[in-house]
């Protein structure tokens, strides 16, 4: 039987079987996204933006809200962003871009104005699960607009079969930030900024294991989201919650991610291991080593991000992996585990938002939707 087609207003004719199928984290990666780091903008000043970038970075970006990155800043990182794209496209895996934007441009919702950021990153505002693509409810003002420069992309995509969808827009407004918050300090319980007055969530607080999910609360993802997408999913999907100690937790890709069937890498200082969801018991649990100290001074103080980006890691196929060439401990632990670590380099995008995982989307890995944690056995009755 031939698959079902569609017939768009201009007359073309396309299959429907969707060009966007990925399922998990470690299948044969065939397409992804890679973002860009033109028209990037320090992020206009907010707390839902201070309270998650290291302080250092923090001021910088308080005097700088709103202004383009300085080009000491973008070019490292940009000539280090062509070779892992050019490294991608060598390993077979097609790369698609999304549209240049001037982040300094000004928009307003009734509540609140701000200028944009950056599209470096389209792990945390797109999330893909098989077939469908998901805008995220972004809690931080400046990527409120952040996926318009993934519209062409997906508008092609939806064109050729994909499903495409939309997560309430947030208010944001006050009501969804807590006015008393302040980071908790090393022995204090984990707190967080946002509220549950909306749900919000960012595409990088999932990752996906087939019809199972793995979520943190941080401050850019609360319950109400986590439950957004639960609900959204239906029976046919799981999604398990990791509990991090992180004390401004955002992201889960430098806390919690499956490389394989049967194996995830874990953030030693986020994650008490004793506490993973019982669905995990029969899995390895890799604990990933002490990242190697940042070796420049303007990287430790514009990085928006914490040190374990070193387990920013992207699988290729569930062999290969391509890991951070400065984390000599992280290729080292990767090839005791069993796998092939890729080298490259892309420290200079920490300023930018992330590595290797958050600088991308998969937008096709090779494999079907499958079950790798199989349901306890249940005792049959006398
Ligand atoms: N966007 C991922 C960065 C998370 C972290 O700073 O650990």
């Amino acid at each position: 039987m031939s698959s079902p087609r569609i017939v768009t207003a201009d007359d073309s004719v396309h299959s429907l079987a969707s060009p966007v199928c990925s399922h998990n984290e470690w299948d044969p990666l065939e397409e992804v996204v890679v973002g860009r780091l033109e028209g990037a903008t320090f992020p206009s000043r907010h707390p839902i933006v201070t309270c998650n970038v290291p302080a250092w970075a923090g001021r910088l970006q308080g005097l700088a809200a709103g202004v383009r990155y300085p080009r000491a800043i973008v070019e490292p990182a940009q000539r280090e962003l062509d070779r892992f794209i050019a490294l991608l496209q060598s390993l077979g895996v097609t790369v698609r871009r999304p549209d240049p934007v001037d982040h300094r441009r000004r928009y307003a919702t009734p509540d609140w104005p701000s200028r944009g950021f950056a599209n470096s990153c389209p792990r945390d505002s797109l999330l893909v699960i098989g077939d469908e693509i998901i805008e995220t409810p972004m809690a931080w003002p400046c990527r409120y607009y952040e996926t318009f420069s993934y519209r062409s992309l997906v508008k092609d995509y939806f064109r050729r079969g994909a499903r495409w969808t939309s997560a309430p827009k947030p208010q944001l407004t006050e009501a969804l930030f807590d006015a008393d918050y302040q980071v908790p300090g090393a022995d204090e319980q984990v707190r967080y900024l946002t509220t549950e007055f909306e749900p919000v969530f960012d595409a990088a607080d999932f990752v996906r294991a087939g019809r199972d999910l793995f979520a943190q609360r941080s401050n850019v993802t609360n319950r109400m989201g986590i439950e957004w997408l639960r609900r959204h999913l239906g029976p046919d999907y799981r999604i398990h919650e990791i509990e991090s100690r992180c004390r401004t937790p955002m992201h889960i890709d430098t806390t919690f991610l499956p490389l394989a069937p049967g194996k995830v890498l874990v953030n030693p200082e986020y994650v008490d291991a004793d506490r993973l969801p019982a669905v995990l018991d029969g899995w390895d649990v890799l604990i990933a080593p002490e990242p190697d100290p940042l070796p420049e001074r303007l990287l430790k103080i514009t990085s928006m991000c914490g040190k374990w980006l070193s387990m920013n890691v992207l699988v290729i196929d569930g062999e290969r992996v391509i890991a951070e060439r400065h984390h000599t401990r992280m290729l080292r632990a990767l090839e005791r585990w069993g796998f092939e670590p890729v080298p490259c380099d892309l420290l200079h995008y920490a300023p930018f938002g992330g590595s290797f995982h958050c600088a991308t989307l998969d937008i096709r890995r090779r494999g079907a939707l499958d079950s790798y944690f199989p349901p306890p056995t249940r005792a049959t009755a006398p």
